[in-house]
């Protein structure tokens, strides 16, 4: 054999080992990848699986304590669950949240859908009370409004909207989610995060539950600074029963006349029909959240808890 073919049959021996090699990765690469994906793909099923069991026993918990007549944090249903091991690498964790002890954003307008100037101006003070700019309130009062007229110079509908890139129109529509302040022009997602915990989009008619309302809300309702920079103090009235009863939340107001707007505006109750529950189910590495929003109601075989939305992540 020549040298030049001895070298030739070397390339071509070296060549079909990398070859060989280059296959034998990509087989090992590929398997391990599928592997992986199914390990994921039943991490994810059984993450799946914990969620809906945590859902059901939320749904059970808001059952048992519906016979007590009123719905207040001392209760089961207000206590977070976990970080709870239910076996070697399965960990859930879930918390609810009482929707009508939050400022209903779909009230800021009436029957009609025309703007309720008095809303409004509640809504204002717990933007106050939270350290937000008061004139967001117009914004979302004319976002959700029927009309195409700004509510006053904070107002905003598609003259605006209209203008800016990309061009977009108002709702003029009852709220579906508060994530829609995100719609307003320059609210953005700080705002957002400030409120959140004090907003939701619920039916017009749902009322206020005084047992559950946040510090920032009563004083909202109250047009005082009672609660807002006292949270402890209300956490404390708040150990055993409900607070404020409607009696004491009555007995706050100097101006009876303010009481009664509340009372017609929002409405004012003990007890509470709506609640969302967030759940974060861990298989291994795998996770997977829920949020749930459960509807209780009140039926002549009992009363019922209804998963009416579910949003996931995983
Ligand atoms: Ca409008
Ligand atoms: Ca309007």
């Amino acid at each position: 054999m020549s040298t030049r073919s001895r070298g030739a049959a070397l390339l071509a021996a070296l060549l079909l080992v990398a070859l060989a090699t280059a296959i034998a990765y990509a087989i090992t690469f590929d398997t391990g990848l599928t592997l992986r994906r199914a390990a994921g793909a039943s991490g994810q099923d059984q993450a799946q699986l914990l969620a809906g069991g945590v859902e059901a026993f939320a749904a059970d918990v808001l059952v048992r304590d519906r016979p007590s007549g009123t719905t207040q944090l001392s209760q089961t249903w207000a206590q977070p669950l976990g970080p709870l091991e239910i076996s070697g690498d399965e960990v859930v964790t879930a918390a609810m949240d009482d929707l009508q002890g939050r400022f209903n954003l779909n009230a800021l307008v009436d029957a009609q859908g025309k703007i309720d100037p008095f809303a409004v101006s509640v809504f204002e003070n717990l933007l106050r009370n939270v350290g937000l700019e008061t004139r967001w309130a117009a914004a979302i009062a004319d976002w959700i409004d029927v009309d195409d007229q700004a509510y006053d110079q904070n107002g905003a509908e598609d003259a605006l909207y209209t203008t800016l890139t990309p061009a977009y129109r108002a709702a003029n529509r009852a709220l579906v989610s508060p994530s829609e302040l995100l719609a307003l022009h320059d609210f953005g997602i700080e705002r957002y995060a400030r409120i959140a915990p004090y907003v939701t989009a619920l039916p017009r008619s749902v009322p206020i539950n005084l047992c559950t309302a946040a510090g920032p809300l009563l004083d909202a309702l109250t047009g005082e600074e009672q609660w807002t920079r006292a949270p402890d103090a209300l956490r404390k009235n708040r150990e055993r029963n409900c607070f404020p009863t409607k009696e004491t939340f009555r007995l706050q107001f100097a101006d009876a006349t303010r009481h009664t707007r509340i009372v017609g505006s929002f409405g004012v109750a003990e007890r509470s029909d709506w609640f969302a529950l967030r759940t974060l189910a861990a298989v291994g590495s795998t996770e997977f959240s829920l949020y749930s929003l459960l509807h209780l109601e009140d039926r002549p075989e009992g009363a019922q808890a209804r998963v009416l939305t579910r949003r996931f992540a995983e």
